[in-house]
């Protein structure tokens, strides 16, 4: 039989913990076929809780899930890791700065990137969730000098699955009829999906839709969404979340179907004029294991607009947890 894969959840006591856990265990992370031991991470107070959803991930029987262990100290949690999914961050309080922000997150995503550095397994893969996604993953790669760079990324599944479905319901298509979306930049208000390269059912997605509507509505709502959600259920996106944690690695780990691509933030190669080095979402296709850059595609002035300025804000953040010495 198979040795289990060893995936690493902070957060694990949190609303997307809650979420995503059932998942990994039940074989959705990484395929039927493969074992999975979780190692959950959480602050000491929520400890409990987290041994609480353990009480539950036992009682579901899981056949591939292998074990479970709960930690306080991130030097034991990813000893190990094949995958780590990186959940818990510090959020963002009323009246706190950004550089607050960043401060309190690099508290976080430094001992974490040096524990990754010092004992996860040599072939780990790291997703950022927690936000501020791009830059907490920068935080982390820099203080794991011995892992590759391409094995750090940042959520932006979720920004995809959101554009996909709005495109989708825009014009009256299913999801699996569209092709080639891209999310670029940051993920925050800022980022760009863009439907300049997209197909539905072989056609430009973007001879089927106006300017107005994609500046007017389409970029905002999907931009926003997380707002949205907010203010409809009374709790931040935790199930969507979840679910494109899910699909983020096991693209990552399967690849992409052939002729499509996704969307994920990567460490960029300086790609599409975008600075190498900070953690950016891009189109990417998955192979042999390793993200890559779709390249050639032609951006129009429209697009590198709004490339640019989502860029700018991850430059400004990287600028600034610099000046904080935290990469
Ligand atoms: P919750 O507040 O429900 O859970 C966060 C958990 O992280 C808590 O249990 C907390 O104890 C734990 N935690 C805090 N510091 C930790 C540390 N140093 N080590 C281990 N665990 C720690 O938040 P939840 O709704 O689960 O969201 C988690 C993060 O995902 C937030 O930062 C949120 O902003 C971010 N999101 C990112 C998205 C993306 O697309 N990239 C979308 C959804 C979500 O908003």
């Amino acid at each position: 039989a198979q040795a289990p894969v060893n995936v690493t959840v902070t957060g694990a006591a949190g609303q997307i913990g809650y979420a995503l856990l059932f998942r990994v265990a039940s074989g959705q992370l990484l395929g039927a076929d493969t074992p999975v031991r979780l190692k959950l991470l959480e602050i000491p107070p929520a400890v409990k809780a987290a041994e609480g959803t353990a009480m539950e991930l036992d009682d579901c029987a899981f056949p591939l899930l292998s074990g479970i262990d709960i930690y306080d100290d991130p030097t034991q949690a990813f000893d190990g890791a094949n995958v780590a999914l990186l959940v818990g961050a510090r959020p963002r309080t009323k009246g706190m700065e950004r550089g607050d922000l960043l401060e309190a997150n690099g508290g976080i995503f430094k001992p974490q990137g040096e524990a990754i550095n010092a004992g996860a397994a040599d072939d780990v893969r790291v997703l950022v969730v927690g936000n501020p996604a791009n830059t907490n993953a920068l935080i982390a790669r820099s203080h794991a000098p011995d892992v590759p760079a391409d094995r750090f990324t940042a959520m932006t599944r979720l920004d995809h699955n959101r554009a996909l479905s709005q495109l989708s319901a825009k014009l009256g298509v299913g999801v699996a009829d569209i092709s080639r979306l891209s999310i670029w930049g940051n993920h925050s208000a800022t980022q760009y999906p863009d439907i300049f390269h997209a197909e539905v059912a072989g056609k430009p997605a973007s001879e089927l839709v106006d300017e107005a509507w994609l500046t007017d509505d389409f970029i905002p709502t999907v931009a926003k969404r997380g707002a949205a959600i907010i203010e409809a259920r009374g709790a931040s996106s935790a199930a969507s979340a979840a679910n494109a944690a899910i699909d983020h690695v096991h693209d990552w780990v399967n690849g992409t179907p052939e002729g499509d691509w996704t969307s994920a933030a990567i460490v960029s190669d300086g790609s599409y004029g975008v600075p190498e080095g900070i953690i950016s979402s891009f189109p990417v296709v998955s192979r042999g294991g390793a993200w890559e850059i779709v390249q050639d595609l032609e951006i129009s002035d429209f697009s590198r607009q709004r490339i640019d300025a989502s860029v700018q804000e991850l430059t400004e953040e990287r600028d600034a947890v610099a000046a904080l010495g935290l990469i």
